[in-house]
């Protein structure tokens, strides 16, 4: 908005051409989502206090989790609100990706909120069952993906890190992969959300990432320069990282051990659905695995679990499932396995940005 509001007033006050670079329009973004979150925080929390939206523990879970009783959660919907209003005042409003964006985060976000409000204002023991919840991040997952390949210049070839000449074309059939990678990320950041700031430590370094990426994609030039598959207008999509980086950062403010509120599903099922599309967009679909590795290693934890579980007749692979229960029942204090997850977080981030000389 502002972005229409003020660049055209450029012929005049000549400072306003400024709105035009993406670069200050993604810094401003995550600078405006983190004071957001920064100054409404405080009474989000003392809303949901108020309101007694906090959290349950079950009690099969770490001893250690059972002080967390009551920890308001839901704290994401202040996350979303950072985020879209955000983006809405930073990006070009004419480009189709940061609709995709906005849809695909309001979206789930719902799904989330709605999944919470079962939980905890109804007290319906578990809230939207696993079917329930899978068919409509299916269905938001779809709708983006197609609204994805109609594009205009959007291509179907899916980019394979490290081999620039391997890109097979998907056609129609990308549709279904896109809508793959959204629902598949949304699910792997809900698991990983189980420790204070475990989720949203890696979601910020994934999500500067991909602002590069985005950048780079977005930018003709530097796209051919670094061989990158380039899709015009994606630069706007760095707009809207920046915009979820710095939301997360304020967030985790509140969220840093020991944590004053917790972001529930609405906040981790959107966070996910958006790192999800931001790949899809960028189309570095693929090296989301090594980008958001702590998210898969999460989620590959538990499908080995379940999977020994039931072939075994009830042994354990870990000796919890998500890893990060794991960790802490061998007696790693729970800040300990948060910061040395962010630290596997960043090595994988630095490693994904290598692919861009390394092809
Ligand atoms: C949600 N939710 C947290 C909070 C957060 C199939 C199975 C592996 C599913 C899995 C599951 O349900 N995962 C999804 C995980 C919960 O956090 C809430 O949920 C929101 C995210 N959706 O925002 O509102 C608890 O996590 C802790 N927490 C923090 N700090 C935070 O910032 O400490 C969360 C955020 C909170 C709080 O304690 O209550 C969760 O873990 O429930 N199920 C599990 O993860 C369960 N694992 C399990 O059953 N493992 C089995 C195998 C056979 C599947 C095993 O290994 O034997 C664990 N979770 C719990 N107890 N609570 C283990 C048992």
């Amino acid at each position: 908005m502002l972005y229409h509001l003020l660049f055209p007033l450029h012929t005049s006050i000549p400072a306003f051409n400024v709105f035009r670079y993406i670069t200050f329009r993604t810094i401003y973004a995550g600078l405006t989502a983190l004071v957001i979150c920064f100054f409404l925080g405080p009474w989000v929390i003392r809303k949901l206090r108020m309101l007694q939206i906090g959290q349950y523990i079950q009690e099969d879970g770490p001893a250690s989790h059972q002080k967390k009783a009551g920890t308001p959660t839901m704290g994401g919907s202040l996350i979303v609100a950072a985020i879209a209003i955000s983006t809405l005042l930073w990006t070009d409003l004419t480009n189709y990706y940061v609709w995709i964006l906005l849809f695909v985060v309001l979206g789930y976000g719902f799904i989330g909120f709605y999944d919470d409000y079962l939980m905890l204002i109804k007290k319906r023991n578990k809230g939207l069952s696993i079917k329930e919840k899978f068919l409509w991040q299916t269905v938001i997952a779809l709708l983006a993906g197609l609204w994805i390949c109609v594009t205009p210049n959007f291509s179907t070839e899916v980019t394979i890190p490290f081999f620039k000449r391997i890109s097979p074309d998907l056609g129609w059939g990308y549709i279904l992969f896109a809508a793959l990678v959204i629902v598949a990320t949304s699910n792997a950041v809900n698991l990983t959300d189980g420790l204070d700031g475990l989720a949203i430590g890696p979601m910020i370094i994934a999500a500067t990432t991909y602002m590069v990426f985005a950048y780079v994609a977005g930018h003709a030039r530097f796209a051919d320069y670094l061989q990158l598959n380039y899709v015009s207008g994606c630069g706007e999509a760095a707009v809207f990282c920046g915009a979820l980086a710095g939301a997360g950062l304020g967030f985790l403010w509140f969220n840093a051990y020991p944590a004053q509120v917790f972001m529930g599903d609405v906040g981790s099922l959107s966070l996910g659905a958006a790192l999800g599309t931001v790949a899809v967009i960028t189309k570095q679909e693929i090296l989301l695995v090594i980008v958001g590795g702590l998210f898969v290693v999460e989620a590959v934890s538990v499908i080995l679990q379940v999977g020994f579980f039931k072939m075994t007749k009830g042994r354990r692979f870990f000796r919890m499932a998500p890893l990060h229960h794991h960790f802490e029942l061998k007696g790693w204090p729970e800040p300990k396995v948060c910061v040395r997850f962010w630290i596997v977080a960043i090595f994988l981030a630095l490693i994904s940005m290598s692919t861009l000389k390394l092809r």
